[in-house]
């Protein structure tokens, strides 16, 4: 499982508060402490507050690529702000999120070439996010195809599902399962796959417990990487467990300090 920290995202107060206050320091501890705690990538997210999204986006991966070697994921539905982060980054990124709207992929999937980046992908066009796996899963084969068509291969691509809050749509818990599953047999090699973990326990009172438990079912589905919280240490411990029981990683008697 390849862990992208979900923190540094303008969402959480603190960091809201950091970049109103362009607090350098605040960010690097912040990622320094993501990368110690095992994330492999860092998940880029001014928050929909700012004013000047291209500025901030700049701003903060400039200040986070002086503190860390982590690899960035630039997370912004803005194509200005997008641009802006892709360029400032010093080494290939993650471009999170191209969708299966014609505007985004001719935008997005030019600019990955450019830069060598690897894409998100959601399975969500004009109309939205499909309320089946098999809808997800035909605009999922829309998006690997034109990424194809600019010369993109299967394995650059993370493709989304989209989890949506348990309290709000508890009917798509088990199709973004399904969905997972399908996008396995779209290409070989099989696209990568990713979620957002928490928006799972948006808005409910036992968020942990539902993160975990999600997640263990999540990777027996086919997941690759998820957008999550590394310093949730039990989260951390299930997925070790989970490796080991899907066959990914050997048992050791000591697998949970490996
Ligand atoms: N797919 C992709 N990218 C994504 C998502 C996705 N990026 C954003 C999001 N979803 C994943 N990241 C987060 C970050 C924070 C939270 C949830 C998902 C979160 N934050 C607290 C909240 O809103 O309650 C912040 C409040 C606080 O604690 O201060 O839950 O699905 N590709």
């Amino acid at each position: 499982m390849i862990i992208i920290s979900e923190r540094i995202n303008g969402l959480f107060r603190s960091v809201m508060k950091a970049i109103d206050n362009r607090d350098e320091s605040f960010i690097q501890d912040l990622a320094r402490n993501q990368v110690e705690a095992g994330a492999q990538i860092l998940d880029i997210n001014t928050g929909p507050g700012v004013e000047d999204a291209p500025e901030v986006m700049t701003w903060l991966v400039k200040t986070i690529q002086d503190a860390v070697d982590a690899k960035l994921s630039i997370d912004t539905p803005k194509l200005d702000a997008m641009e802006a982060g892709v360029k400032a980054a010093s080494s290939s990124v993650l471009i999170n999120s191209a969708t299966a709207e014609t505007k985004k992929m001719e935008t997005l999937f030019p600019m990955a070439v450019e830069h060598d980046s690897d894409v998100i992908c959601l399975t969500l066009d004009e109309k939205g996010i499909p309320n089946d796996a098999t809808s997800r899963c035909e605009l999922a084969m829309i998006m690997v195809a034109k990424a194809m068509e600019y010369g993109i291969g299967p394995e650059k691509l993370y493709l989304d599902p989209l989890i949506l809050p348990v309290g709000a749509a508890q009917d798509q818990g088990p199709k973004v399962l399904e969905a997972l599953g399908m996008f396995k047999a779209i290409s070989d090699p099989p696209p990568k796959t990713v979620v957002g973990l928490s928006n799972v326990s948006n808005n409910t009172k036992e968020r942990p417990l539902l993160n975990r438990t999600y997640l263990i079912m999540l990777m027996a589905s086919g997941l690759d990487s998820a957008i999550m919280d590394p310093n949730d240490t039990e989260l951390v411990a299930a997925i070790k467990a989970s490796e080991v029981l899907l066959n990914q990683k050997l048992y050791a008697d000591d697998f949970l300090r490996a």
